[in-house]
């Protein structure tokens, strides 16, 4: 699909530089940046050698440093040693063991401080108890668990025995768990009796139960966490407590000395076809760009406390929560529960009280609390925050405005981070203390990173704000391996083009006058109306810039005459507008998108709903959306929706 011409109508111009104060205290200064891109424009193999061997401890020091010869199947520093886990943990003994690792707390409230020793020895206890269920280096651990500190436990104990783990996100049905273990052919699977998440027990143990029970040949045994407390059924032979599983383990664990291309985990995504992939990461290359962005775009320091929101099923929750700021020797929270409970002051309550400097979250969560006001982040004291971030979808300027003053009192940057579950890090982001930033743009690749804007031919769009492929023209250390057993779906899917010279992200993008990177969307984000294409995020954009628009997604529906048509699903502040409310806010948003884009993208359907089918990582469900846009019945799993009631009302049943 060409998006030569894809339209764009929707300029932002507002530039926001960052104050004198942060950037005097800032890891990375102006003259620190260019210094780094220098580097790496002139030598990129060995700017990233020197990051790896600054930045890591090495069991065995690597001589390689990228080995292309299987191309697309790059390797980094291919016959080094190291551990990941000792990289988190034991390198920081020495200096930081009082030093708090986590700062937990669980959605009923309870709070619990992990130092570093600490958190050594009950990686260590796990791991050897994952030794004495039989595990050993290359199996596959399921981890099915709350957004607890065990969850990470789980992971590093992984880590440092070389299991390679699989965490799957705990608001996934047990079918979708099973699909997950058989894929992965998981010989053990970590789980809970029940997480709390949005003032209900989500039954974790009960979910696997039912996995299990469907088929799960490859499983060995399960260990269960007891966290909610209730009656759960304990299999003779197969299941363990957590507890007794750990109960006499030695504190001590000598780490496993692993390749650095030692998969580190797989973790799924959903891809185009439904079929999940089992994105699979190596050790050091995946740890060592988790550790430059902690510090580079993070600027994570000594004495921050570092709240990224995301769950540890997530790609983000493993880079900036498990993994990244642990390496870089930093402090993090884990939170347990949802943002609401028990009233959507909970996240600025947490802050205030943890005393959080740098917070890291969603539009889709920045969006949700913004629409109950003001009144809850101004009833709390936010002054510890420096630094805010955002990842996971484009963030309108509305919302970027309410984060930067609401939030963040128009003193924090914002480090509105692009990347992928395959890119493992971020890529394009603005560094805080240097990158101006502009609402709505991720700014500019990380040193290191070869990042372009493409046409068909694989030609790089010099033109402002012409719209293209978003690729990166060069490996680096945290990129994706191989999709797990299916290395030919690897190539498909991230090489299919430009004779398979470089990865295509499946984003389209745009730069403007400045370079700055725009993300449109997707690229099957793409509507085709009576042969003009369109961006489906530009025309969302262009609905929440409207003052009664909270959130929009838009999709294309088949028409006969234009091609596509184009469907708005909005979410409104306040009230559902229904009847006479809803007809007249029907022709307001149509002249409105005529305003802003053009008359071509005027939606042709509007339908509103109290919220929008969500994955649980706050992504918008869009073939469900495509679905409901063509009147077709729904036959896809939507037991993972966050939101399952929304369904009936944007099919005008409710
Ligand atoms: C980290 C994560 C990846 C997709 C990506 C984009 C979208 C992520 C941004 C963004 C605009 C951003 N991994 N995306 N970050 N779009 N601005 N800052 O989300 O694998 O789950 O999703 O998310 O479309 O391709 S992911």
């Amino acid at each position: 699909m060409s998006t030569e011409d894809i339209k764009s109508g929707l300029i932002e111009n507002r530039l926001f530089q960052p104050s004198a104060e942060f950037t005097a205290k800032a890891r990375i200064k102006p003259d620190d940046l260019k210094a780094l891109q220098k580097q790496a424009d002139e030598d990129y193999e060995g700017f990233w050698a020197e990051q790896a061997r600054k930045y890591m401890d090495w069991h065995k020091p690597f001589t390689q440093i990228l080995d292309d010869s299987n191309a697309p199947h790059f390797k980094w520093f291919a016959d080094g040693e190291m551990n990941v886990s000792y990289n988190c943990i034991d390198r920081h003994l020495a200096s930081k063991a009082d030093k708090t690792a986590i700062i937990f707390e669980g959605e009923p409230g309870d709070v619990h401080h992990i130092s570093y020793q600490q958190l050594h020895d009950d990686v260590c206890q796990f791991a050897n108890a994952l030794k004495a269920k039989g595990v050993t280096k290359g199996d596959r651990v399921v981890i099915y668990m709350p957004m607890v500190p065990e969850a990470v436990i789980a992971m590093q104990a992984c880590a440092r025995i070389g299991a390679i783990h699989s965490v799957v996100f705990g608001g996934f049905s047990a079918d979708s768990l099973r699909d997950r273990i058989n894929d992965a052919r998981a010989v053990m699977l970590i789980t809970a009796d029940g997480g709390n998440r949005g003032g209900k027990i989500v039954a974790l143990k009960e979910a696997a139960d039912k996995a299990l029970d469907k088929g799960c040949d490859t499983i060995e045994n399960v260990i269960v966490l007891k966290r909610s407390g209730q009656d759960v059924h304990m299999q003779e032979g197969r299941d363990s407590w957590w507890h007794d599983a750990v109960a006499g383990q030695n504190k001590s664990c000598t780490p496993e000395w692993m390749n650095s291309e030692h998969p580190l985990f797989l973790l799924y995504t959903s891809g185009s076809t439904g079929k999940p992939k089992g994105i699979q990461h190596a050790s050091a290359g995946y740890l060592l760009n988790a550790i430059v962005t902690n510090l580079w775009v993070f600027d994570l320091q000594d004495d921050d406390i570092f709240w990224c929101t995301a769950d540890v099923g997530w790609i983000t929750g493993h880079t900036y929560v498990a993994y990244g700021p642990l390496a870089a020797g930093g402090t993090i929270i884990m939170f347990e529960g949802a943002p609401v409970i028990p009233d959507a002051g909970r996240f600025w309550k947490m802050v205030e009280q943890h005393k959080v400097t740098i917070f890291y979250t969603a539009p889709t969560a920045i969006r949700a609390l913004m629409k109950y006001g003001d009144s809850f982040p101004n009833s709390y004291d936010l002054s510890s925050l420096r630094l805010l971030g955002t990842v996971g979808e484009p963030i309108n300027p509305e919302a970027w405005m309410w984060y930067h003053t609401v939030i963040g009192k128009e003193i924090c940057p914002i480090v509105d981070t692009w990347w992928q579950t395959e890119t493992g890090a971020n890529v394009l982001t603005p560094i805080p203390g240097v990158t101006a930033t502009k609402p709505g743009s991720c700014t500019l690749p990380l040193p290191g990173m070869a990042v372009d804007i493409v046409n068909e031919d694989g030609e790089s769009i010099t033109e402002p704000n012409k719209g293209g492929y978003l690729v990166i023209t060069k490996p680096w250390p945290s990129m994706a391996r191989t999709i797990w057993g299916d290395d030919n779906r690897y190539v498909e899917t991230y090489f299919p083009k430009f004779g398979g010279k470089y990865y295509l992200a499946g984003d389209s993008a745009r730069r403007d006058e400045d370079g700055y990177f725009w993300i449109m969307g997707r690229i099957d984000d793409v509507l085709n109306v009576s042969g003009h294409r369109l961006g489906t995020m530009e025309i969302e954009s262009a609905l929440v810039a409207h003052e009664a628009v909270v959130e929009a997604a838009v999709v294309g529906r088949p028409h006969e005459l234009k091609g596509e048509a184009v469907v708005a699903f909005v979410i409104c502040h306040g009230d559902r507008p229904v009847g006479e409310a809803a007809d007249k806010m029907v022709k307001e948003l149509r002249n409105w998108v005529g305003e802003q884009i053009g008359a071509i993208a005027k939606p042709d359907d509007i339908r509103f709903a109290d919220g929008l089918p969500k994955t649980r990582s706050g992504k918008i469900m869009r073939r469900l959306l495509r679905t409901i846009a063509a009147g077709e019945e729904i036959t896809s799993d939507t037991s993972t929706l966050e939101n399952p009631a929304v369904v009936a009302q944007l099919q005008g049943k409710a």
